[in-house]
């Protein structure tokens, strides 16, 4: 895995997004991006042949077959997250549901360290236990540009340093924060590849309704999957590799 991280290290930093990328409105294109303290590059499997082999490949079969438990699994996101020297700015504590709800709820997060972090550089944290009263309320923290779970209480939440190359896995009802990166030229990466069972309903949960707050949907059945960035890695019990990557448009 250590030789494979070093290999996504490659394939991610190239395809970091440029400082301040804005609609043709003048809007930041993520909210949460900001590039002089962190980057979020999504969908790297669409992009690069490497990041795709390494999303599909025996490792996170292996976890996924035995984790998830059901015969059929497939990619949900992909995401690079760069964390750079930005003393106090952490990314405050949320559930994965917090930023995307789908139903059934709980979908596995491998969050693969492509540099060695701890406390200082901006490791992960997590609350134990309370995934289990499922999803939380949100807020948003202006301050740390991010969802949070407001009044969480975090006393015995667990710091988990990691060497490049190593994953921290849970799921995405567990609440979870990265430090601030607190050094003054480290730039902090991880790559976070998300899987969860095939026939997710992703259509019923209105993030921006309700003045943000959100609004439950109809319950509509499966969602339709982007086939071309949602590959299985998983097929009737048995690890798949992924598609060869088309064409780009
Ligand atoms: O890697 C980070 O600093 C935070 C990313 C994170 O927690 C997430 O994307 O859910």
């Amino acid at each position: 895995m250590h030789e494979r991280a070093a290999a996504a290290r490659g394939a991610t930093s190239p395809l970091e997004p440029p400082p301040n990328l804005r609609t043709r409105s003048g809007a930041l294109i993520s909210n949460i991006s900001e590039a002089e303290a962190i980057t979020f590059t999504s969908a790297l499997v669409t992009k690069s042949a490497l990041a795709r082999e390494f999303c599909g490949c025996e490792v996170f079969q292996r976890i996924v077959h035995d984790i998830l438990n059901v015969p059929d699994v497939r990619l949900f996101h992909d995401q690079a997250v760069y964390k750079k020297p930005c003393p106090g700015r952490t990314f405050p504590f949320h559930q994965d549901n917090g930023y995307t709800f789908i139903e059934p709820l709980q979908y596995l997060t491998c969050w693969v360290a492509l540099s060695d972090t701890d406390e200082e550089n901006g490791c992960p944290w997590f609350i134990p236990e309370l995934h289990r009263r499922g999803p939380l309320d949100h807020d948003f923290d202006e301050a740390n540009s991010g969802w949070t779970i407001s009044g969480v209480r975090d006393d015995d939440a667990v710091c988990v340093p990691l060497k490049a190359g190593s994953m921290a896995c849970f799921w995405s009802l567990t609440p979870h924060m990265t430090g601030a990166n607190e050094t003054v030229d480290t730039v902090r990466k991880a790559y976070i590849v998300q899987f969860a069972p095939d026939g997710w309903n992703i259509q019923i949960w209105d993030k921006r309704g309700a003045g943000g707050r959100g609004v439950a949907l109809g319950n509509t059945g499966p969602s339709p999957v982007d086939e071309a960035r949602q590959y299985h890695v998983l097929r009737g019990g048995e690890g798949v590799g992924p598609p060869p990557l088309g064409p780009r448009l």
